[in-house]
């Protein structure tokens, strides 16, 4: 069985982090209703299979044409026998036959699957205006806002864009942001420092902070969860709407999901790394990195168990180097 790193140069690998995949998905008929599947499968807590049919989703994103025979799916990674029965469903010519009511006689779980929303939805006050997604748009006004607060709590400190805005995609359900602090030690004092900002200035709907855990000494997870121990908060905050008022009670405001990361500066380009994601770019990037090379990799550092050595990176570049990956660009991390 050949090495899955050692691939003819024609061939899709297996793992994310050795494909490129852009935002421009040309099997998005058989990628949607992979992950319609796995999300399902999810919310009844089937996390194995969920796994599967999202690596299979993932792979077809990043092929450069439309899949048109059966066929061509035969030398492709990432496919089991389901997903592959799937894509065939997708391949016939029966319009009025649509994917999600085959997948669902197939599934006696969409009924808790909506209890469960139903719960969430009444568990956020503001479940209406963050179910909607965010624009590019609202995360730069956002970003003018965030940015203004730090800085006037540390004018050294740096903010960036990070999540899917970073990887070039036009709606997020949040924005994520990543705050670089120049002096150690600054990154546990900014974020509450700045909520504080925010709920005087009257824009916080919700927040929740949580402090810092991270150790400096502690090695990187053997896990795939993409938690990670720095300073970090979730919040819900007022943006002011451009034009448009909203019919209700002139609502002039619409309720964003926003999360900040405040990480030590030496382990800034690990949690740069991880918070752009896609989570599964993440996921695959750890795997690879574990099976292939021998090293952990989490948001906060790459270890060399070979040499038992921790590896220094300045740039994102740096880290795939250590890796001995070729460098993938944000935007072809939609994986
Ligand atoms: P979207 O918001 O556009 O829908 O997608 P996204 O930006 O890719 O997903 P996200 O859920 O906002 O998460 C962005 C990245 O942040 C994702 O790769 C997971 C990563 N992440 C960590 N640690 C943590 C954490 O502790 N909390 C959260 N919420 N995200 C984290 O690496
Ligand atoms: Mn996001
Ligand atoms: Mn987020």
């Amino acid at each position: 069985c050949a090495h899955p790193s050692a691939k003819p140069e024609s061939a899709v690998s297996p793992y994310a982090c050795q494909r490129r995949t852009t935002l421009d998905n040309h099997n998005k008929i058989f990628t949607d209703a992979l992950e319609v599947l796995a999300e399902n499968l999810e919310l009844c807590g089937n996390q194995g299979p969920s796994l599967a049919f999202r690596r299979a989703a993932s792979m077809l994103k990043s092929l450069p044409a439309a899949l048109r025979r059966l066929e061509e799916t035969q030398h492709l990674p990432c496919l089991g026998e389901h997903s592959r029965a799937i894509i065939e469903v997708q391949h016939e010519p029966r319009p009025s036959l649509s994917v999600s009511t085959h997948i669902s006689s197939h599934l006696s779980c969409s009924a808790p699957a909506e209890a469960l929303i139903n719960t969430l939805s009444h568990r956020f006050l503001f479940y209406e205006d963050i179910s909607k997604p965010v624009s590019r748009t609202e995360a730069s006004a956002l970003k003018i806002i965030v940015e203004e607060a730090v800085i006037c709590v540390n004018p050294s400190a740096t903010v960036s864009i990070t999540g899917g805005f970073r990887r070039g995609k036009e709606f997020g359900h949040d924005v994520d942001f990543i705050i670089k602090t120049p002096e150690a030690g600054q990154e546990d004092v900014i974020l509450p420092a700045v909520i504080k900002r925010f709920k005087s200035q009257n824009i916080l709907l919700y927040s929740d902070l949580q402090e810092s855990t991270f150790d400096l000494r502690k090695l990187p997870t053997h896990c795939f969860e993409a938690m990670d121990h720095f300073s970090k908060c979730f919040l819900i905050i007022k943006l002011k709407r451009e034009q448009e008022t909203d019919a209700r009670a002139g609502k002039d405001w619409r309720a964003v999901r926003v999360d900040l990361v405040a990480p030590p500066l030496e382990r800034f380009t690990y949690a740069l790394l991880g918070w752009t994601g896609s989570t599964l770019f993440l996921r695959d990037l750890r795997r690879f990195a574990r099976l292939e090379r021998g090293k952990l990799l989490d948001n906060h550092a790459l270890y060399d168990k070979a040499t038992n050595t921790f590896l220094p990176a300045k740039t994102e570049e740096d880290i795939f180097a250590h890796l001995g990956l070729e460098y993938i660009e944000p935007w072809q991390r939609n994986a």
